[in-house]
This record gives structure tokens, sequence and C-alpha cells, in this order.
């Protein structure tokens, strides 16, 4: 059984011109008509033939006149024979930014637009541990996804392609969203370009997320700052989210120091602003050629070595104490003023997971959520016990690939 892909013009009856379209189907599916699959045959690439439809046939209220070009033949897939229809390749959108900025929400609400259009979905998360809110989030709205830990999508590059392969050979995505974790930088190089240069079909984009509040803040360590600016150096749309009480003004000046790059002041939560983020990446142009980035390794490892990672799940029956021990790991959080502090919580009705991720070192932030647990259990004389903690600076970067 074939896949075939042809260009036709349309006309009615009149010779007025209706339609011009490329279309791919599986020969013998119902996606085009029997009648004029049938005046295919025989067709090899590069063959033009004019068809025709006749008033009444197959329910057509014209005569219609088809002048049909073959661009393509090929195989179908074991995948398309099982499911008796041709499966696009899927589009792999990328998103990158600091941590906070507002990736998982965007892609989540994504999702979730994507799916009442009927447009099947996937994703791919990403982090340097190894349990992660952000995947319970997918997983929890019943969106297919898969998890690549331990480390950065580019230093882990073959396990993102092989999470790639099981979600579309299993759930066929039309659309499949990779998050990378946020203290990551240099996807152009080490992501976006190998995937370019093995799958050109996958047409993979870069959507980085920035904080409107955090473009004009220096106060993160400059190594830091330096794996945030890069970042925003690797945009092909940059979202600038939690920007709404900014001026026009500030925005102009945003827009002009980004001129090579499509700027969009987004907000997750504004359905036509995840409209217009979708139809922006569908419009991009199919292969961009976008330069690696400049960078410098050294600092780019110093940067991330500065940030503490904590995992932490604990067993817990009580949604009082779990409010009350977030409360406090949040405030101790806030107390100490670190330039950078990511915190995000996944609570079940046994079980919490702790998510930080924060500008000091392993040993401080594993006593510091450790003394928030020892108050909480005090409270409430109740003792909380951990079933899995893992607390660790990141190593250096070191990319499975990288295209200059
Ligand atoms: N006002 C506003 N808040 C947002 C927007 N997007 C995300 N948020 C909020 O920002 C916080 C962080 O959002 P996430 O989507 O988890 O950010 P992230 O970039 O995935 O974070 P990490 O994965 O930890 O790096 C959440 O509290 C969101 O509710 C937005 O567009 N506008
Ligand atoms: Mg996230």
């Amino acid at each position: 059984m074939k896949v075939i892909t042809l260009y036709y013009i349309m006309k009615n009856g009149r010779g007025e011109q209706l339609e011009t379209a490329t279309t791919t189907f599986l020969h013998g599916s119902t996606a085009i008509s029997a009648s004029l699959q049938s005046q295919l045959a025989g067709l090899h690439p590069g063959d033009r033939k004019i068809i025709q439809l006749k008033k009444g046939a197959e329910g057509a209220d014209d005569d219609f006149t088809f002048d049909v070009t073959v661009t393509a033949i090929r195989d179908a897939t074991p995948d398309e024979l099982r499911l008796g229809r041709y499966l696009p390749p899927v589009k792999i959108h990328l998103q990158s930014g600091f941590l906070g900025a507002g990736k998982t929400t965007a892609i989540e609400q994504a999702c979730l637009l994507l799916l009442k259009q009927n447009t099947p979905v996937a994703v791919i998360t990403n982090d340097q541990g190894a349990q992660l809110v952000d995947g319970h989030r997918f997983s929890h709205l019943g969106i297919p996804s898969r998890e690549v830990i331990g480390g950065c999508f580019c230093c882990n590059y073959d396990y993102l392609e092989e999470n790639i392969h099981s979600l579309t050979s299993t759930t066929h995505p039309s659309i499949l969203f990779a998050e990378s974790v946020g203290s990551c930088t240099d996807i152009i190089a080490t992501v976006l370009k190998p995937l370019l240069l093995r799958h050109p079909e996958w047409q993979p984009t870069v959507s980085i997320f920035a904080d409107a509040h955090l473009l004009d803040d220096y106060t993160a360590d400059p190594s830091i700052r330096y794996i945030y600016d890069k970042q925003l150096q690797e945009a092909q749309v940059l979202l600038i989210t939690r920007s709404e009480a900014f001026s026009a003004q500030w925005k102009q000046q945003i827009q002009a120091r980004y001129p090579d790059k499509i700027v969009l002041f987004h907000n997750s939560y504004h359905e036509p602003d995840i409209q217009r983020w979708l139809d922006t990446l569908a419009a991009l142009p199919p292969c961009p050629a976008l330069p690696s980035l400049d960078i410098d390794y050294e600092i780019y490892a110093e940067g991330e070595a500065r940030l503490a990672w904590l995992d932490q799940e604990i067993a817990i029956d009580s949604q009082q104490m779990a409010n009350r021990l977030m409360e406090t790991i949040d405030n101790k959080i806030k107390k100490e003023n670190y330039p950078v502090g990511r915190l995000k919580f996944w609570l079940t009705p046994t079980t919490l997971l702790i998510n930080a991720r924060v500008q000091t070192d392993p040993h401080t932030l594993s006593q510091l959520v450790a003394d928030a647990i020892a108050e909480t259990a005090a409270q409430d004389h109740r003792p909380i016990h951990t079933i899995s903690h893992k607390a660790f600076q990141p190593g250096y970067p070191r990319p499975t690939h990288r295209l200059a």
C-alpha cells in the first residue's frame, strides 16, 4: 500500500478556479474519493493528469476538474497500514527559558486548546533531577508524555530522540512540545540542529519564555545572568510572560531590543494568546538557519553550579499538614532572599513531592527543607517520613552533539 502526495488545482463546471492545495493520503483510504483515486492509478512522481468528478457522483453538486501533479509516492508505514490512514510527521516545538518563566503553563494550555481542536499532542519534560512535578502535571491531565531526567536535553540527546520515537509510534501526535530544563542553554547547537539534520521532517522550532520582571533585573549571580541572556539570544519566538502591567512604551523598547526575533507579550491564561503562539509556530519557515550561540562553557557550567537542586518525596496523609509544610518551606526560602528560588509541589492523598531549585548549595537547601519538616511535625505532634531525597548541583554540561 502506498502513501501519495499530490498537488492539485480544482475548477468547477464553469472553469472557475476554486482551490489549489497539496494533499497526502493513504491509497485506498477514505481521505480522497474512490473515483478520483481510481483515475490516479499508474501515475508516478512528476506525472500530471486532468481528472474529473462528474456532477452527482459521490455527492458532487457540480462538474469538477482536478489538474493533478503527483509529487511523491512512498510505501505506507506499518502504523499507517494498521490505522488505515496517512500519519503526517510530528512537528516538534522546543521550549526553553529560565526557571519559572512559564514554559509548562504555556504547553499545558496549548495542549488543552489543541485537544479541543482535535489535534493530537504529546509532551516531553526535562530536568536535572529524577522526580518531576512537571511530568506529573501532564500525566494527571491524560496528555501523553515522557520525561528526560538526570540532565538537560543537550547532554541526553539520544534519550530525547528515543522518547520522541516512543511517543510518535504509540500516540501519533501531530504536535509534540519538549520543555528543556530552566538552567539549560545552547539548545540550537545541541538539540535543534541535530534534530534538523537527522529528522528535517519534524520541522523543530524554538520558543524562549522570559518573565517580564527579570528582563532588566541584574541581581542574580553574573554567571546565572549569563545563562539567562544566552537563552534569550536563542529565541526564534520570544514570549514575554507577566507583562500585563507594563507600559506600551516599555513593550516597544523590548521589541526594539530584539529586532531579529518574533516578540510576543504573552499570557498563557488568555486563550487568544495561546492561539497566537500556535499560529506563529505553524507559520515559521520549515528549516530556519538559526545561528549557534557563541558561548563560554566555563561560565555556563559555573552558572549552573551556583544552583542547588532538591527533589524530596515525603509521606504525608494530612492535607492540612501538607499545606502548612509547603507554606513553611516557601516562607523560609523567601526569608533567605535568594536571588533565584523556584519551588514546585505535587500533592497526592498520601505523599508530597518537593522540587526546589535555589541559588544556594545543596546542603543548605536540604537543611532548610529538613527544618521546615521538623517544625511542621513538631507543631502537629506527628512524625513526617521522607521516602526519597536527592540534593545536588548540576554537573558540567557535556552535550552529546554540538553543531556550530
Ligand atoms: N501571570 C502569568 N503567570 C504565569 C504565566 N505563565 C505561567 N505563569 C505562572 O508562573 C509560574 C511558573 O509557571 P511554570 O509554567 O511552571 O514555569 P516553568 O517555566 O515551566 O518553570 P520551571 O519548569 O520550573 O522552569 C506558575 O505559578 C504559573 O501559574 C503567564 O503567562 N502569566
Ligand atoms: Mg516547567
